[in-house]
């Protein structure tokens, strides 16, 4: 089994070539290819090259491990680990050309299933900025290398907390009636669009807090990891490990403060 290092490697090195591509492709012009959920739940043509290149490149260099990415779905693996991947996270941002989106590789160990996986290795590409996060169990988080570490002991009344919205309209409208609820106790809210960049945002200190219901588990295995090892706390509802239900991250004196809120709305939810 190899190291969280070595399997960090190969997801950076993925990663990037991946990033690369869809930089260029948004060079050339971005083309939706279809929409799924709803008629703004949007995929490009590059969102289907991009996992097609890291779908290739991991099945040459491991060849038994199983995959799951948001284009083209999973595969078991005969290896126990599974490569967890959003080719494009921020896909509406990618259509706008707003520099806010990336590509995200994780694997991770058993089942891939965020409620029981445990996460080894994971990396965050934003080639618009040049900012490359990584993390490795136990290995700490960085940015371009260089260590990054969550913001501590911010009171929840001075908090720049990010969110997102689903794509449902019935649900987003349930979303922003928590922003209402929220926002006259924290210092601001941002929707940057993009969760492994506002996990990736926690884990270098320009978000305190983040959190959000019905993420799929390629939008948050290699961010939460990331944050995890930054130093912060990453939880779901109910005590539960961060899901679609809900994922909630900050450090941990904030995580006590807003976890609450944020639990007694998202239960009543339920
Ligand atoms: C996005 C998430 C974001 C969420 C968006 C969208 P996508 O993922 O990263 O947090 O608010 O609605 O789901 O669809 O761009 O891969």
């Amino acid at each position: 089994m190899p190291t969280p290092n070595e399997l960090l490697e190969i997801a950076t090195t993925v990663a990037r070539r991946a990033a690369a591509l869809a930089l260029q492709r948004r060079r050339d012009g971005v083309e939706i290819a279809a929409s799924k959920s709803t008629i703004t739940d949007i995929v490009t043509r590059a969102d289907q090259e991009a996992e097609d290149l890291i779908r290739g490149a991991l099945e040459a260099s491991r060849p038994r491990d199983g995959f799951l990415g948001e284009e083209s779905g999973g595969e078991r693996g005969s290896s126990g680990l599974t490569w967890v991947v959003d080719p494009i996270d921020g896909t509406v941002n990618y259509f706008y050309d707003i520099p806010a989106w990336a590509v995200s590789v994780a694997v991770v160990e058993g089942d891939p299933d965020p409620a029981t996986w445990r996460t080894l290795a994971g990396a965050v590409v934003n080639p618009s900025t040049g900012e490359v996060f990584t993390a490795s169990l136990g290995g700490g988080a960085r940015l371009n290398g260089e260590p990054i570490r969550v913001n501590e002991g911010v009171e929840l009344p001075l908090a720049l907390v990010g969110t997102g919205f689903g794509y449902d309209p019935e649900i987003r409208r349930k979303q922003a009636a928590f922003v209402t609820e929220l926002i006259p106790q924290v210092r601001d809210v941002r929707r940057i669009g993009a969760a492994s960049l506002d996990l990736c945002s926690v884990a270098c200190g320009r978000l305190d807090a983040y959190y959000e219901r019905g993420l799929n588990p390629w939008d948050h295995a290699a961010g939460a990891l990331i944050a995890q090892e930054a130093g912060a706390t990453v939880g779901g509802l109910d005590g539960a490990p961060a899901g679609k239900a809900l994922l909630l991250a900050a450090a941990p004196g904030l995580y006590g403060q807003l976890d609450p809120l944020v639990q007694a709305y998202y239960q009543r939810w339920e």
